[in-house]
């Protein structure tokens, strides 16, 4: 496993005349940070690193590597949380963050066109300097890239007012298994001629195509916003609160959940205070962002919320950071603490709580001393259930909490994708007729399956 797989002489010469030598990269220091994921659950050896420049070279590469059969894994922020950013079995790594052209931004349509390689944050950025939002956001918006959030369809914080990755996509430009080059970049928001190949490669996870660039659309600014962190008693609560405001609050961004042991934790590892002297059972984040300050509305709101035990409000932003660090220094601080298993699922609403209360004590079960903790987008009914304590290839803990996750209606990834972590799990929510048709479509668009082989089917499908 840890010997680096030789590629042919004739292979590797081809790669370097297309990248150029500087992006061939096979130094063992050079090559590590593409070869092991962000939880360091995952990790294997690259053949080979290589870094292409264009779109053009990116197909010359895969015209190589397809007609040596060579198998590639294409990689853009490495922020994935399944194990499908980083090679397995000696695949050729494909860096993308090399594809960092951003357009202007056209603000009679609100669209713009990025590359595969820039990040969320420019983007992000970008759009802001125009009066415009580009909506996804998550925590690794610094790293996570264009390119790995399309493969990935991300979804974030905001999922609940905007929609995942794929509600922004107008257009792709991708290359396929053979070299060849699709681009439909033409910005139509209305286009019924044929197969919608951008949609059909979100979500894909690297596995149809290699996302190259994407027209995408743009939001209207929402320059103010308030946000506030509930203390209430339980999922139950929350969830009677989520009901309530969902649809009396207008303007409503994010709709976050977290718990007592997930605060406390934070607070060790960033040495942030806790934000409320007596810890609640569950903490419920709040945002709304507007043209107008939507802060009144907000508070109004939750006045007329009898769950509400606890409240801090803010308006500015350094006070908002503050709050949202609470929620977003989960993933780091779990880290921090070992390597986790992570499970992101969804449940309906309806057998959320339910869940919540029911998996703790089936973890604890299958493996003892097993440490789950338990956040996530609770506006969209999606959990992030992390695993401390089962050795990174010990599955009990994850088989029941997915076995649970099927039991109660819901699916074994909300946001995260299958990747290599969930394959063998894939049946539980998706049926033989699903797969079937996943699998023709796979086969028909990479019939060598040189694109991130094992992902989603799994290795030996
Ligand atoms: C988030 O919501 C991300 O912060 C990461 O999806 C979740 O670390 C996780 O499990
Ligand atoms: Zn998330």
């Amino acid at each position: 496993v840890n010997e680096r797989p030789r590629l042919d002489a004739a292979v590797l010469a081809a790669l370097r005349a297309v990248a150029g030598e500087a992006h061939v990269i096979d130094d063992p220091e050079l090559a590590a940070s593409y070869e092991t994921d962000w939880t360091r659950r995952f990790s294997g050896r690259a053949s080979v690193v290589v870094r292409p420049g264009s779109t053009a070279e990116v197909a010359a590469v895969l015209s190589v590597c397809h007609d040596a059969g060579i198998p590639v894994v294409p990689q853009g922020g490495n922020t994935g949380l399944v194990g499908a950013s980083v090679p397995r079995r000696g695949e050729v790594v494909l860096g993308l963050t090399r594809l960092d052209g951003l357009g202007d931004i056209d603000t009679v349509s609100a669209q713009v066109t990025a590359g595969a390689g820039v990040t969320i944050a420019r983007l992000q950025d970008h759009a802001t300097a125009a009066g415009l939002l580009y909506p996804v956001d998550l925590a690794s918006r610094e790293s996570a890239t264009v390119g790995g959030t399309i493969a990935t369809n991300a979804g974030g914080i905001r999922v609940l007012r905007y929609g995942p990755t794929r509600a922004r996509l107008v257009g792709i430009e991708a290359v396929l298994a053979d070299g060849s080059i699709v681009s439909r970049m033409g910005g139509l928001t209305k286009d019924n001629s044929g197969y919608e190949l951008a949609q059909l490669f979100a979500g894909s996870e690297g596995t149809l195509a290699i996302v190259t660039a994407a027209r995408l659309q743009l939001v209207r600014a929402t320059p103010h916003r308030a946000t506030a962190l509930l203390g209430v008693a339980d999922t139950e609560a929350a969830l009677a609160i989520l009901q309530r405001i969902r649809h009396s609050v207008t303007d409503l961004d994010a709709i976050e959940a977290f718990y007592h042991d997930g605060v406390e934790m934070v607070c060790r590892h960033t040495s942030a205070t806790p934000p409320f002297a007596t810890p609640p059972g569950c903490y419920l984040l709040v945002e709304c962002a507007g043209r107008e300050d939507p802060s009144e509305r907000l508070v109004n709101a939750l006045a007329e919320c009898p769950e509400v035990i606890e409240s801090a409000f803010a308006t500015d932003r350094a006070q908002q950071q503050q709050l949202w660090r609470y929620r977003e220094a989960h993933t780091e601080s779990i880290n921090a603490e070992g390597i986790p298993h992570k499970l992101d699922v969804t449940l309906p609403l309806t057998t959320l709580a339910e869940f919540e209360a029911t998996v703790r004590e089936r973890v604890a079960a299958a493996v003892p001393g097993a440490r789950p903790i338990l956040f996530g987008h609770l506006g969209d009914g999606n959990l992030h259930v992390n695993i401390l304590g089962p050795a990174p290839d010990d599955d009990r803990a994850t088989d029941v909490v997915l076995r649970l996750v099927a039991s109660l209606g819901g699916s074994i990834s909300a946001e995260h994708g299958i990747g290599i972590a969930k394959a063998p799990w894939l049946h539980l929510t998706r049926s033989e007729a699903d797969i079937a048709a996943m699998r023709a479509i796979k086969r028909a668009l990479d019939p060598g399956g040189i694109l991130n082989p094992g992902v989603i089917f799994g290795h030996d499908a």
